[in-house]
């Protein structure tokens, strides 16, 4: 496994002003009020998309807002919403919280989820109309968004994994065609633990795997055995290199050793299971360099012996690294489809905490703080008191009756008394207003 991540905030579109306006009519300076409601703001939402291959996006920006909702006009016009702002994230993506909470799994491509809700649009005076409110002066603030820090995580499988003998230059393959830089040395099994690399070819990546040298019994455990094979069974190809140098007696190669090399790595990935066995495989002479680049005659004898040489390479010079990744890159690709399953409902919009009782008006919690001042939370009246303008004696007028017949008005008289504490519902002030 390899692990790409990013840490990103994200903020949901402001939602619009509500409007006050009042009808023009004749002879009448002031008809009832036609103010229009604000648009809600625009969502955040992740969407695996399986044209991105890693969070490298992410690496550099780091805050996304979505647009916010119009305000509202006269004439009872609404103002339009925010657009939703996607994000794509590779499939394979999970989402936790900023304290570590789980928020999200995109395993699908297409799959979507709203990370930050867009704030609501606020009413528009012609909502506030009624029998005692003739001409209400007033209309709703737009709710800001929500605001989130989220860690992206991408687990990866490799795509490719490059297999062998020990020294036949895997490490040095996966240091010269991608990011990786593997230890490097002469003697066997010097890559103790898998390396994984991403290779950019055009503007797609692909993640490959140098794991470590396989020998005879590896698959009941000699050498770094079993442990890696694991590894290899879920990686989507492989690559199998062959190295000249085991085969060179003076300046001749001796193709049947090749093949000796060839077979008893292809019999341990059978032994071990029919998954591996059954790989998609490339197999790559390496190290040509070492009989000056002169493979075609060696390609020719192994084809003889049955074995068909994708393409001779030399890792140490680069000849041929870079047509190689390009050459499988469509095969990578493939090979990933396979892997990834497309369910039915992948494009649903989940929301991430379902509705349920608190998101009612009374629904409340009353807090003393060690200072006396008081906090009042709850998401609805929360979002309520962010959207009402204080500034407007009727939105004011409007704020008392609600947290009366909520029966929050009584209780903080109660516990204020004479006295002059402060009292917070979310952020704000409120206990100039009561
Ligand atoms: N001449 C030549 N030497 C190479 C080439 N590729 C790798 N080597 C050398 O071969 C030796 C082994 O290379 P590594 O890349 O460490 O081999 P490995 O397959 O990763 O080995 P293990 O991790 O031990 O399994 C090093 O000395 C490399 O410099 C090549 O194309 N030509
Ligand atoms: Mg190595």
């Amino acid at each position: 496994m390899f692990l790409d991540e990013a840490t990103i905030s994200v903020l949901g579109g402001y939602g619009g002003k509500g409007c006050v306006s009042y009808r023009r009519e004749k002879y009448v300076p002031r008809g009832g009020p036609n103010g229009g409601d604000g648009g809600d703001g625009g969502n955040v939402i992740l969407i695996a998309d399986e044209n991105t291959d890693t969070l490298s996006d992410y690496a550099s920006d780091k805050r996304f807002g979505a647009p916010k909702g119009k305000m509202g006009l006269g004439k009872n016009m609404n103002g339009r919403g925010g657009e939703d702002l996607l994000l794509k994230v590779p499939p394979g993506t999970v989402v936790t919280g900023e304290n570590g909470e789980h928020l999200a799994d995109l395993s699908v491509n297409g799959q979507k989820v709203v990370i930050a809700h867009g704030g609501k649009g606020g009413f528009g005076n012609s909502h506030f109309k009624s029998s005692v409110r003739q001409k209400p002066d007033f209309a709703e603030l737009g709710e800001p968004g929500e605001e989130k820090i989220i860690k992206l995580e991408l687990k990866l499988v490799a795509d490719v994994g490059i297999i062998g003998y020990p020294s036949v230059g895997k490490s040095t393959l996966i240091s010269v065609i991608s990011s990786a830089k593997p230890k490097i040395a002469d003697y066997p099994f010097t890559t103790l633990v898998p390396n994984l690399g991403v290779v950019d070819v055009e503007d797609r990546s692909y993640i490959v795997c140098d794991v470590p040298g396989l020998i005879e019994g590896a698959s009941e455990g000699k050498g770094l055995g079993d442990k890696f094979l694991r590894h290899i069974e879920r990686c989507g190809i492989l690559i199998h290199l062959l190295d000249v140098s085991r085969a060179l007696e003076g300046t001749e190669v001796n193709a049947e050793k090749l093949k000796e090399d060839y077979d008893a790595i292809r019999s341990e990935l059978e032994a071990y299971s029919p998954t591996l066995s059954k790989k998609k495989e490339f197999v790559i002479l390496n190290k040509i360099d070492l009989i000056a680049g002169n493979s075609d005659s060696i390609e020719t004898e192994l084809k003889k012996l049955g074995i068909d040489i994708f393409m001779s390479i030399s890792s140490a010079t680069r000849e041929g690294t870079d047509l190689l990744t390009k050459k499988i890159h469509p095969v990578v690709l493939e090979e990933r489809e396979k892997r990834v399953p497309v369910k039915e409902d992948a494009g649903k919009i989940p929301t991430l905490k379902p509705l349920d009782d608190s998101n009612k008006m009374g629904a409340y919690q009353i807090e003393k703080q060690s200072d006396g001042s008081i906090i009042v939370s709850g998401k609805r009246l929360e979002q309520f008191t962010v959207m009402t303008d204080f500034s407007k004696e009727g939105a004011i007028q409007r704020f008392r009756d609600v947290l009366e017949r909520i029966g929050l008005k009584q209780t903080l008289e109660n516990e204020i008394g004479e006295s002059e504490i402060d009292v917070f519902i979310g952020g704000i002030k409120v206990d100039s207003f009561i």
